[in-house]
């Protein structure tokens, strides 16, 4: 790569979005993260589920895997395991976060996994052709709930905090230079980071939608105390409002620090096992 400029992490594929899709925002974000944090495409992964949002690894100049239908977690999971020393990055939309992977988004949180987890929040199935997500309003008309969804809309936020994520963070896909901050505190989070983004579908959704969520846009108060479950609480489940920025943030050890100390433990050695172990222990020898 020629030196750490955003347009160095573009490959040759053109995504094929709609034109005014939200992912091109995130996408935009995630190359300006990379470069301002110098990440060496050879020690990263990109690893997605299905849909139009989980088009992105083959976007981004880094290892990827376009996996299947929520199940990014757990594979990126498996990278990670498998090399620690990775920056594990896993993408996909609301319904293959919330809706069939949605066990494994818990459990990842709830294992403080070290990874990245950026959801393309668009509060619909969009490749599949605008059927309801578990993250579309309640009342809101849909190609599958042709008369009002009759369901009350989750927060992934609220899912992520409530098992455990160390890192929870909501930005706008309209506004790339704060989406791409949060990436950045999320990806040197030591954890597992969720970034909630939400990123309008303009062709299920309606096209009007990047007015109306810049209409909703808040900020978190100023003296905002993120270490508190109960802070986040606040900003979570809003109605008529969307509040961007780290809405929670503690640290905790990692699912491979909790397994190297149980092995420590275990082998009876004196010395707490240091980063070399870590290494040594989870890179397997081809
Ligand atoms: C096991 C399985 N079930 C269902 C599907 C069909 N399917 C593909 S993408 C998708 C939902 C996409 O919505 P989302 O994850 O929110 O991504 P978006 O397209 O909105 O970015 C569904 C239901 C599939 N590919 N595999
Ligand atoms: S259908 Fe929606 S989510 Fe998919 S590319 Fe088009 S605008 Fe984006
Ligand atoms: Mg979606």
């Amino acid at each position: 790569m020629n030196g750490y400029s955003p347009l160095s992490y573009k490959t040759d594929l053109k995504p094929v979005w709609c034109p005014g899709c939200g992912d091109f925002g995130v996408l935009n974000s995630l190359y300006r993260a990379l470069a301002e944090l110098k990440i060496e495409p050879h020690d990263t992964v990109v690893v997605s589920g299905i849909g139009c949002s989980s088009r992105l690894p083959g976007y981004v100049e880094a290892y990827g895997f376009n996996s299947l239908h929520g199940r990014a977690l757990p594979i990126a999971t498996g990278a990670k395991l498998a090399s620690p020393a990775l920056k594990v990055i896993a993408v996909g939309g609301d319904g293959d976060g919330v809706a069939i992977g949605g066990n494994h988004f818990l459990h990842a949180a709830r294992r403080n996994t070290d990874l990245t987890y950026i959801m393309m929040d668009n509060e619909i199935y969009g490749l599949t052709k605008g059927q309801a997500a578990p993250t579309t309003p309640i009342g809101d008309k849909t190609k599958s709930t042709t008369y009002g969804n009759p369901e009350a809309a989750v927060d992934p936020c609220a899912l992520a905090i409530s098992f455990g994520a160390t890192w929870v963070g909501r930005g706008f896909s309209g506004d790339v230079k704060g989406t791409a901050e949060l990436m950045k505190l999320a990806i040197a989070h030591k954890g597992f980071a969720f970034l909630d983004i939400i990123s309008p579908c303009v062709t299920w959704r309606g096209d009007d939608q990047h007015k109306e969520i810049r209409a909703k846009l808040r900020t978190l108060p100023a003296g905002y105390d993120k270490t508190k479950r109960t802070s986040a609480d606040a900003y979570t489940n809003e109605a008529d409002v969307v509040t961007t920025g780290v809405l929670f943030e503690v640290e905790h050890p990692t699912l491979i620090d909790e397994i190297l100390e149980i092995r420590w433990k275990a082998q009876g050695d004196k010395q707490p096992p240091t980063r070399k172990d870590l290494l040594k222990a989870f890179t397997p020898s081809f």
